[in-house]
């Protein structure tokens, strides 16, 4: 069904489109990525502000968070911080988010960054997540303390493959093939890999505060309007409500609140338990076999998740330009903005300062089917193993600024923007060869928009 409803669609565009070229206009708030709680500053330290409307009290503890966020793991039994391990992939939240932003992929996938693999073996476990792989868990740990062995090393390479625009453009793409090498035991041949590399961390506050509601009305999940893209939302169990729950965190959405998402960080990345989970992660070799309490304390976790509520997305720049202007036009002509929802409103949160403000974080926080290429083959709950969450675009245009490299996708291999739209497949197929038919100044345009955000 799918390939018919997309070949016509192309007709039509290309049949209409020198009528329904209508410019999009800006509001007067357009630059304003996230209501009154957005961030004016466009430095290196852009993704690092707090919201703007900050309270006293909030701020205080967004300190204190801020403090958590940046403190370095040690092995035990040091007095400070001395939780780390026995398995990590690193040492602090920070080490992998960068000035709160996102990391880029190293050849030697082990080494201290922040691209990480989460395994599991096929099936579900009890509240219908992956299902632990034995001996692995459900996330590979590529570092240990003394005395333990790390899970594994991984190394990247790439594969160049190279292709053309409409107008004769050539272009090439990188796809990754990542190879394992001194397992501590066997990995299991029916294993299922994924890659995810560190993501920003600004803005999620505004995201965790937008009603269930808002998302579940842009989702199509049978694609009752016939536009080719069926967004659908992820349920994830919630430790804290023993319930299932909307996911909105993480590339698949696997993660439904901030806390839990910061809490499994702490267990999975850095091998810190906590009151949520109390724990060392990896029932194989490493298990902790001296009873301890939390590693990381309640009042740390909390100022951790405040710290992540009241990060400021940044506000957009050169919005009047005229070639951003025509860049957003194309965004919508290209249907871009079916599922990076230029805008919402959010709900009402615990934190005040983040409800009802009107964001433009150009996501809708649903699954979509991106096709065989970005595919990792692996399930998250509700999302199989060719869905991912659209990423929300807002901030994207400082990565280089902030981040030092223009790496994109769930495992970085986009090496610039148009490299991450080609990317796209699946339901977003229509929108890439709406991108591919593009003459050179339109796709700088569509760049330029994108560099605005
Ligand atoms: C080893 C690197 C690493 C460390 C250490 C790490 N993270 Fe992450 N973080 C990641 C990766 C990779 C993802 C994407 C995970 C996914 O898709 O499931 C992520 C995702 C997140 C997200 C979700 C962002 C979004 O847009 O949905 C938040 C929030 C977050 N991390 C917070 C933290 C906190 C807090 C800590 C410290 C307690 C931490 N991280 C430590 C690598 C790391
Ligand atoms: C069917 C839904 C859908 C459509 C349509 C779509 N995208 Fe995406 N987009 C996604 C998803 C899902 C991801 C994350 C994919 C991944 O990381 O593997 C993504 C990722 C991106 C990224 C990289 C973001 C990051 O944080 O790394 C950019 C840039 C982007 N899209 C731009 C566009 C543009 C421009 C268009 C229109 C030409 C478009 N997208 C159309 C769903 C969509
Ligand atoms: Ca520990
Ligand atoms: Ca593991
Ligand atoms: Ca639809």
């Amino acid at each position: 069904m799918r390939p018919i409803v997309f070949i016509l669609a192309v007709l039509l565009f290309s049949c209409s489109e020198p009528e329904t070229t209508s410019t999009v206009s800006n509001d007067a708030d357009e630059a304003y990525a996230g209501g009154t709680t957005t961030s004016f500053d466009q430095t290196s330290k852009a993704f690092t502000f707090p919201i703007a409307n900050i309270s006293a009290a909030n701020l205080e503890a967004h300190n204190a968070g801020d403090a958590a966020f940046e403190a370095t793991f040690v092995s035990p039994p040091a007095l400070i911080n001395g939780g780390l391990g026995p398995l990590f992939n690193n040492v602090s939240c920070v080490s992998c988010h960068n000035n709160d932003g996102r990391a880029k992929p190293l050849t030697n996938a082990g080494a201290f960054g922040g691209l990480l693999f989460r395994i599991s073996s096929p099936g579900v476990d009890a509240r219908g997540g992956p299902a632990a792989m034995p001996g692995f868990g459900t996330q590979i740990q590529t570092h240990s303390i003394f005395g333990v062995e790390p899970e594994m090393e991984i190394q990247i390479s790439y594969t160049e493959i190279s292709g053309k625009f409409a107008d004769g453009t050539d272009y090439s793409l990188q796809q990754p093939t990542y190879s394992i090498t001194n397992p501590y035991m066997p990995v299991p041949v029916n294993a299922m890999i994924s890659p995810r590399i560190a993501n920003s961390n600004f803005g999620l506050g505004l995201l965790e505060a937008v009603s269930e509601k808002t998302i579940l009305n842009l989702a199509d999940e049978n694609d009752t309007n016939g536009d080719g893209i069926s967004g659908k939302a992820n349920y994830v169990y919630d430790f804290a409500s023993d319930k299932m729950m909307l996911g909105r965190f993480g590339w698949k959405a696997s993660q439904p609140t901030l806390i839990q998402q910061s809490a499994a960080a702490a267990n999975n990345d850095m091998g810190v338990t906590s009151s949520y989970f109390p724990n060392e992660t990896s029932l194989g070799q490493a298990q902790d076999v001296t009873a301890h309490g939390p590693e990381m304390s309640d009042e740390e976790l909390r100022g951790i998740t405040v710290y992540l509520q009241t990060l400021a997305p940044p506000a957009r720049r050169n919005v009047s330009d005229a070639t951003v202007m025509k860049g957003k036009t194309m965004f919508v002509q290209a249907q871009c903005a079916t599922c990076h929802t230029p805008k919402m409103q959010t709900g009402s949160h615990t934190i005040a300062e983040l409800s009802n403000q009107t964001i433009r974080p150009f996501t809708d926080l649903l699954l979509h089917d991106m096709g065989d290429g970005l595919a990792d083959n692996r399930p998250d709950y509700l999302a199989d193993g060719r869905e991912w969450r659209t990423a929300p675009l807002w901030g994207i245009g400082l990565t280089k600024i902030v981040n030092g490299h223009t790496n994109f996708l769930h495992d970085g291999r986009a090496r610039n923007l148009t490299e991450a739209i080609l990317w796209h497949g699946g339901e977003a197929e229509n929108s890439k060869q709406l991108f591919l038919k593009m003459g050179a100044a339109d796709r700088n345009s569509l760049i330029k928009f994108i560099e605005s955000l």
